[in-house]
């Protein structure tokens, strides 16, 4: 990682605030000015229900005695038996509920079945076609246990790694959940990717058995599955390989090793005891996005992880029982593990789960679901809410998006442009957003504006309770506010990464470059209210003439312009200045890119960002490369100009 030395210089960015801010203060109306420089304020109504409270209690709870606070979340929970110790932390691998017995399946399934969510709805599911299922949480235990019971007769046990390439059907959670009902260690891989990711994955995780599709829809057409899985299973440990069959006539399964997914259910028991695992005990691995380096296994492990995902589900994302939650990710990353399917069950929410693609038939397809499902907590990405706003307001506007409650981002910085017509033209300003800071090494929220918290466009917010996060130098001092700088967290919480699978040294870097806290390799900077902005990934940061400039404000201040709808910014080497910024810009409907389009934009970033982050060359483009999760891959763009290898692409989106 680069992180040290790219902090080193004096920083641009207090001036680049400021002259933003100057800039933007001069054009708006006197309430704006109330907003921007106090943040929004959320009504009344949600400051009042909020499940938190008061956000500066909570915290102070958890400041007093972590021990208790994290003890009194976790016994909300069901536990087989009790923990010894809530926390032991030997720097820099800590257990968390040591000596407790639990399966994050029954607090999922079971512990509803008593109560009077047993005939709840617990998934909806909405189809590529437009077609519905609906599975209750009686259905849903049954299913889980059924096909529990269907793996363990193939011989998996506790502790087998178990590979899912599916697509975002019902089927995919059943044997997510599954696998976790008998302890086996689920390792899910994004549908999207090709054969070779697949492959190294299942090779890396040593899977004895994969579960995946014949084939996934997307815009009306059928995408093989099977056929990547055939080719990706040769030279690994895989046994057995069991086949949801969605097309008809039905995929042949030819060779030996091939099961039927409701063939390995039939005739199956309704029931199984859940494996009694030890909090610590893994619980999955998920390979990480990988907008800067090669893929690296992420373990998680069983009790930590579901007392901060249930946590945040119930104070973040502030859920209600009568919710709808909508989380638009896949299961293939960790927003889906954690934020569609474990906290939400856990919770006992209602959610809805669609294989559907953001603008097909049309850009109206969501809006049409939020009003149709009644929808009332949107958690979405901002490459999503950029999509939307290039095709215009026009289509939100034509449906009835009343019942949204909360609006909750993830992935990448919620650039202020993206922000405010979220809040305005989403959550008629009304609704709190909800900016998620967090990743998949820390399996739950971090850095976010809890609701009822006052919000401010451009920052994701303050560490949750539970939670200390501060912006550093590299040696681990604090930095002032408006100072750019590492961000960190200092100390241990409970759904914390255990490991890099197979590469202990990997996890040891994340807590040793900065003694006792663990560098997220992300460039930050706090406001006077403790606010934190997230400036970009550490690696991605060009340093021009000595200052250090974030790849988000650069494109941030592109995007505020009303011709762009998307930007990403990279550094070119330059003799003179070290480096030169090269823009590539995607327009919004109606826009065409010219030479005096592009004086215009950069004159923009100019008047916003000041003279150095004025980009040397603008690239009006139609597409940018992403991950499947939607960040922008800064080094593939950096690679083609350059002419070099752009390094591990499995994680690119086609
Ligand atoms: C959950 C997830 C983690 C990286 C993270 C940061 C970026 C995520 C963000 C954000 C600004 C937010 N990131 N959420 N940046 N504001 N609200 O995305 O996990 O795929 O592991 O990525 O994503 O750079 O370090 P993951």
């Amino acid at each position: 990682m680069s992180i040290r030395g790219s902090t080193d210089s004096v920083l641009l960015f207090y001036t680049i605030n400021y002259v933003e801010y100057q800039r933007r203060y001069d054009t708006i109306t006197s309430q704006e000015k109330t907003n921007l420089s106090h943040g929004y304020i959320p009504a009344e109504e949600y400051r009042e229900m909020s499940n938190l409270g008061n956000y500066q209690t909570a915290y102070e709870r958890f400041l007093k005695d972590p021990e208790k606070f994290w003890s009194e979340i976790a016994s909300e929970l069901e536990w087989f038996k009790e923990w010894d110790q809530i926390l032991e932390w030997n720097y820099p691998n800590a257990k968390w509920f040591t000596g407790a017995k639990c399966n994050i399946t029954h607090n999922c399934l079971d512990r509803h079945l008593n109560t009077e969510k047993r005939n709840k709805v617990a998934l909806i599911w909405r189809g590529d076609d437009g077609s519905e299922r609906i599975i209750t949480y009686r259905q849903l235990f049954r299913e889980v246990c059924r096909f529990a019971n269907g793996l363990k007769s193939l011989g998996a046990r506790k502790g087998d790694r178990i590979c899912i390439y599916m697509p975002n059907t019902p089927e995919q959670i059943i044997a997510i959940l599954a696998c976790a009902r008998i302890g086996a260690v689920h390792n899910v891989v994004f549908a999207g990717f090709g054969m070779e990711s697949l492959h190294s994955r299942i090779r890396d995780s040593e899977s004895r058995f994969v579960i995946t599709s014949d084939a996934s829809f997307r815009r009306g057409k059928r995408i093989d599955l099977k056929s990547i899985v055939d080719r990706a299973i040769v030279h690994t440990s895989v046994e057995k390989v069991i086949v949801h069959r969605r097309t008809r006539p039905r995929t042949e399964l030819y060779s030996e090793i091939e099961i039927d997914f409701y063939d390995l259910m039939k005739e199956r028991n309704y029931f199984i005891e859940p494996e009694v695992m030890d909090s610590e005990d893994p619980l999955f691995i998920l390979y990480t996005s990988g907008t800067t380096g090669t893929a690296k296994g992420i373990l998680h492990t069983c009790g930590g992880y579901m007392v901060g995902t249930y946590y945040t589900c119930k104070y973040v994302l502030d859920m209600k029982p009568s919710d709808v939650h909508w989380c638009t990710a896949d299961p293939g990353w960790i927003t889906g593990h954690s934020y569609i399917i474990y906290g939400p069950l856990l919770f006992g929410t209602t959610l809805l789960i669609s294989e559907t693609t953001p603008d097909y038939p049309d850009p109206g397809v969501w809006w049409d679901m939020v009003e149709d499902f009644g929808v009332t907590i949107l958690y979405t990405a901002p490459t999503a809410i950029r999509m939307f706003m290039r095709h215009g307001e026009k289509w939100p506007e034509k449906y009835n998006l009343d019942s949204l409650r909360i609006l909750a981002s993830v992935g990448e910085p919620l650039n202020p442009e993206a922000f405010e017509w979220y809040y305005k033209v989403i959550g008629k300003s009304r609704t709190p957003i909800v900016d998620t800071w967090w990743q998949t090494e820390t399996g739950m929220h971090m850095v976010t504006t809890l609701v009822g918290e006052k919000m401010k466009p451009g920052y994701a917010g303050k560490a949750i309770p539970g939670v200390v996060a501060d912006v550093v130098d590299k040696e681990g001092n604090s930095k002032k506010a408006g100072e750019t700088g590492i961000l960190v967290i200092k100390g241990p919480w409970p759904s914390m990464m255990r490991s890099v699978w197979g590469n202990d040294e990997r996890y040891r870097q994340y807590w040793t470059q900065i003694k006792d806290y663990y560098v997220v390799g992300d460039l930050a900077v706090k406001d006077d209210d403790g606010y934190i902005q997230i400036i970009g990934r550490s690696d991605d940061v060009i340093i021009i003439a000595g200052h250090n400039l974030g790849t988000a404000e650069v494109e941030s201040a592109l995007v505020e312009h009303e011709a762009v709808a998307e930007a990403a910014v990279i550094g070119i080497p330059d003799p003179v200045k070290g480096n030169i910024i090269k823009a590539f810009v995607i327009l919004i409907d109606g826009y065409s890119g010219s030479e005096k389009l592009a004086n215009e934009l950069t004159y923009h970033v100019r008047m916003t960002l000041g003279p150095i982050a004025m980009p040397a060359e603008i690239k009006f483009v139609e597409s940018l490369p992403k991950t499947r999760s939607g960040k922008i891959m800064r080094r593939v763009l950096k690679a083609q100009e350059m002419g070099e290898d752009p390094g591990d692409l499995s994680t690119m989106e086609e």
